[in-house]
């Protein structure tokens, strides 16, 4: 189509279960113009902007508004500043935009001219989903540190019916459901809570326990959301796996980095390849547990088991599969304290792991390339803000994301929306992410275990 001399209109939105109102928008956004472009949201931009609870993939969305035929073009938006650039990229003459956004979009008076069209009322994505997708009924398993925090951000998570616990005290059920009262169910017998209509589980327990509460929910048909690591043995991991595979469920650790937008889109500016080749990912995470009260039993679990799954992602995920690994361990008082994985990964490429629960550390990420650099502030694994450097520090610049909560409001949506999906695996941690992420906890687990051995040979 020749577009010369045609009135360009365009609007944004994410489509999520396309309902009458929003072609009721389209159709009067298409009439005042020739030609009408569509930029449809996606996921991770809709997490970011807080709309959590979106039920279609981006691809879904986007084939829903491609089938509409007074649809001309479709494009996906992926960023707050991406609206300013497409009125200059598509040469555009309205923005429209239904008048729930009022006066939001003025500012884009500079590049075109902005329109806000009436909204049809009484009718929304929330609506249409509670309808049609129903509640996945969620359950609690032990009672952890993180549990109150899980509960406090599922609540914003409306796809999500969490109402009952399980654990081995009563009295500590009690208490809390008393503390919550969305936690209706409390029970004592782990086969007990299974067997009702509970569908997905978060496990929040002792590390040492999670295999065998995890085996069980699978085999019982759960998807399950477990606090990292999921396994303390390597075949453990791998027997979780497949059975999650034959079950077709899902399974997941609960490393929320992984799913915080500010997190992908870090990966997402990083491929794009300003800082050049990547040489060398370092990250850190340090807490002195003791200093905040937290049990012995808790640091007895050692600092690699408790925080390496951080930084290894973050390696993983911008170096990909390990070569070797070098553990450079301290503080033994039967567990580790402190420890620097060093590990090699394609074209010489290395990072550094830094964790310790007995040392302290600023608790920041870089990623070092051929032409520049990433710096992640601390904490980074909490992804807000981070910054591309270069030697010519004018070039440097910096992209700058809030997230609401303490971020585990993204994992647990992503968790809901892979179950109404019928997914049984995720993208953003798929099982070879995860088994390559625990895996360097458990080769530590190995590297003690054979040095122990050789001690004791020598003596
Ligand atoms: N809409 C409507 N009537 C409804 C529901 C939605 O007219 N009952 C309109 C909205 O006003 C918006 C469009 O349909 O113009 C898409 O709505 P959503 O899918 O809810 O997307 P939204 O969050 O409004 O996206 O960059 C994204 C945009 O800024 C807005």
């Amino acid at each position: 189509m020749n577009l010369k001399n045609k009135k360009i209109v365009i609007t944004y939105g994410t489509y999520d279960m396309l309902h009458e109102g929003h072609l009721k928008l389209l159709k009067r956004a298409k009439a005042l113009g020739d030609y009408l472009i569509v930029g449809v949201t996606d996921e991770n931009y809709d997490r970011s902007r807080g709309k959590l609870n979106v039920s279609q993939s981006t691809q879904e969305r986007v084939d829903a508004v491609k089938a509409l035929d007074f649809v001309d073009k479709v494009i996906v938006e992926k960023h707050k500043k991406q609206k300013a650039e497409d009125m200059v990229k598509y040469d555009v003459d309205i923005f429209a935009i239904g008048d729930d956004w009022i006066g939001a979009f003025d500012y884009l008076n500079k590049y075109t001219h902005v329109e806000y069209l009436p909204r049809t009322e009484g009718i929304s994505s929330t609506q249409l989903r509670k309808k049609h997708i129903g509640l996945i009924k969620m359950g609690l398993v032990g009672l952890g540190r993180d549990t109150q925090a899980f509960v406090d951000e599922a609540a914003y998570v409306s796809s999500i019916k969490l109402n009952r616990i399980y654990a081995d005290d009563f009295l500590a059920i009690k208490k809390f459901s008393k503390e919550n009262p969305s936690i209706e169910y409390g029970h004592d017998n782990y086969e007990d809570f299974l067997d009702t209509h509970v569908q997905a589980v978060y496990i929040d327990t002792a590390l040492k326990r999670h295999y065998t509460l995890i085996k069980k929910a699978l085999e019982a048909g759960k998807h399950v959301l477990c606090e990292n690591p999921i396994a303390m043995e390597k075949k453990e991991l791998k027997e979780l796996l497949s059975l999650a595979k034959k079950q077709k469920v899902l399974l997941l650790p609960a490393l929320k980095t992984a799913f915080m937008p500010a997190f992908n889109q870090l990966l997402k500016e990083i491929e794009k390849g300003d800082i050049g080749e990547i040489k060398e990912v370092r990250a850190t995470r340090t807490s002195l547990y003791r200093e905040k009260n937290y049990p012995e039993s808790f640091i007895a679990q050692g600092a690699t088991n408790i925080l390496s799954g951080y930084p290894s992602l973050l390696i993983h995920k911008v170096l990909g599969k390990r070569k070797s690994t070098t553990f450079f361990d301290q503080g033994d008082d039967g567990y580790d304290t402190s420890n620097l994985i060093v590990t090699t990964h394609k074209n010489g490429t290395v990072g550094v792991a830094r964790v310790a629960t007995g040392a302290k550390s600023e608790g920041d990420a870089v990623i070092s390339g051929t032409k520049g650099y990433v710096y992640i502030p601390a904490p980074w694994w909490l992804t807000k803000e981070f910054y591309f450097k270069f030697e010519d520090s004018h070039k440097s610049y910096k992209f700058k994301y809030e997230f609401e909560g303490c971020g585990l409001r993204y994992m647990i949506a992503e968790f809901a929306s892979l179950i109404q999906r019928g997914k049984h695996t995720s993208q953003t941690l798929s099982p070879s992410d995860i088994v390559a992420i625990s895996r360097v906890a458990l080769e530590y687990k190995d590297f003690r275990e054979q040095r122990a051995e050789n001690d004791t040979k020598e003596k």
